[in-house]
């Protein structure tokens, strides 16, 4: 229920940018932006247990994640179990760490937290 009152104020929160949602919005797809060659994704851990996107859509290349842990929230980690260099260190609320890799072949890359089997996200390269 309040992964879809979420999911529901990320849709509508455009059209209106007066309001601020309450809980952290969901994004169901993230787009990179460039550093130079580089696909560059900010992900968030929050408290409810959750990352704050679903799927991160990059190309084969350079990725680097910039991952926060909201404050308030007990401790996460990103981990792409698929690709090695693709893991951060478990961090505190409101700390964040990067992490950058490479991706050659195209796919699907289940994205994990060591600590919360609720956590899952998905690095699609294609
Ligand atoms: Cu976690």
């Amino acid at each position: 229920m309040a992964i879809a009152a979420a999911l529901a104020l990320g849709v509508t929160a455009a059209g209106c940018a007066a309001k601020e949602p309450v809980a952290p919005k969901v994004v169901a797809i993230e787009t990179p932006t460039m550093s130079g060659d580089v696909q560059v994704f900010q992900v968030t851990g929050l408290a409810d247990l959750r990352f704050d996107v679903s799927t991160l859509e990059a190309r084969p290349g350079k990725i680097r994640v910039d991952f926060t842990v909201a404050r308030g929230s007990a401790s996460h980690d990103f981990v792409i179990p698929k690709i090695p260099a693709a893991r951060t260190d478990i961090i505190g609320a409101g700390s964040t760490q990067s992490v950058t890799f490479a991706v050659t072949e195209p796919g699907d890359y289940p994205v994990i937290c060591t600590l919360h089997p609720s956590m899952s996200a998905t690095l699609h390269v294609g």
